[in-house]
């Protein structure tokens, strides 16, 4: 590891403990190289670990049909990965031969830049360890079901994985431009917790939810105090999120090439019109906007 790299490092953890009230991270961060990358070392998961993700699967799986999209229930069955923690190396090659990503494995969470990075270069960054027992229900930092059953199946999708690079960069545009809190609201509501209209009704793509025990049936109960709302990515730029709670609000788009669509445009403008603008409150509706899941 070279000097740049031990100073980042030490930064990152830094901020991280000072965000989170001086709680440490979970992962192994002293062998990650550069871009914070390590090995699986798949051989080292125990029984009871596999044991675990199969419960996770079992549980996900009987909540998801009907409810995700089928882009990611055709991609997930495909994967095969049902029986235990899979190998990232084995997962990596089928998606590559599908849209040319890779997936790369990382200690958890990650400086915003490294993660960008990734993006931008069509890796995604999958944690390597598993919740305890304790944490089935709910966990605070994304684990290895999280990031490869929530994120990796809608990377088979070319369009949807095209917008997770198109994000990526602009990511690392965003960092200079100072747009950084509001460019992490779009991948929060879209790619953490957005819904598709389909000819069938809503359906969820985001992996937040994807890989969530409560939030799958909740996001699409009619009549909750939570609002379904058409996506505008402005609107959504300038939205503050729970990270607590269940999402107040789900935007919800109709097509990913819309979702493409919308985050190919140059940022800028936003940004400089955003910073004069106070956001908007996680349960904010505004007059023109339309419920898209009424209450009965
Ligand atoms: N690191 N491992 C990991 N996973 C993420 O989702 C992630 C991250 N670092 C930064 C980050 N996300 C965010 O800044 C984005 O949500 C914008
Ligand atoms: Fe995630």
């Amino acid at each position: 590891m070279n000097t740049t790299t031990t100073v980042s490092n030490a930064d990152f953890l830094a901020t991280v403990a000072e965000k989170s009230d001086g709680a440490a991270l979970r992962g192994d961060y002293s062998k990650a190289d550069a871009h914070y990358v390590v090995s699986q070392d798949w051989a080292a998961y125990t029984e009871e670990e596999h044991a675990m993700w199969r419960r996770l699967y079992q549980r996900q799986m009987a909540l998801l049909p009907g409810r995700a999209c089928d882009e990611f229930i055709d991609a997930l069955q495909a994967m095969n990965a049902a029986d235990g923690i899979p190998e990232f190396e084995k997962a990596s090659q089928q998606l590559f031969a599908a849209t040319g990503w890779t997936i790369v494995a990382v200690p958890g969470l990650i400086p915003e830049l490294t993660f960008f990075e990734h993006l931008a270069n069509r890796r995604f960054p999958v944690t390597v360890w598993l919740r305890t027992p304790e944490e089935f229900n709910y966990i605070v930092e994304p684990d290895v079901f999280h990031d490869f059953f929530g994120h990796v199946p809608m990377l088979f999708n070319p369009v949807f994985a095209d917008f997770i690079q198109l994000y990526g960069k602009g990511g690392l545009k965003a960092m200079q431009l100072g747009g950084l809190d509001q460019l992490a609201r779009l991948y929060w509501y879209t790619v953490e917790f957005g819904l598709i209209n389909t000819p069938q009704g809503l359906r969820i793509y985001g992996a937040g939810i994807l890989s969530s025990g409560g939030e799958v049936e909740y996001c699409l109960t009619p009549g909750t105090s939570s609002r379904h709302i058409h996506l505008e990515i402005e609107r959504c730029l300038n939205t503050l999120y729970k990270i607590d709670s269940y999402q107040e609000t789900y935007f919800v788009i109709d097509s990913f090439q819309e979702l493409f669509d919308g985050t190919a445009p140059d940022f800028t403008p936003y940004y400089d019109k955003l910073k004069s603008v106070s956001p908007l409150s996680a349960n904010t509706l505004l007059p023109h906007e339309v419920e898209l899941l009424p209450a009965q």
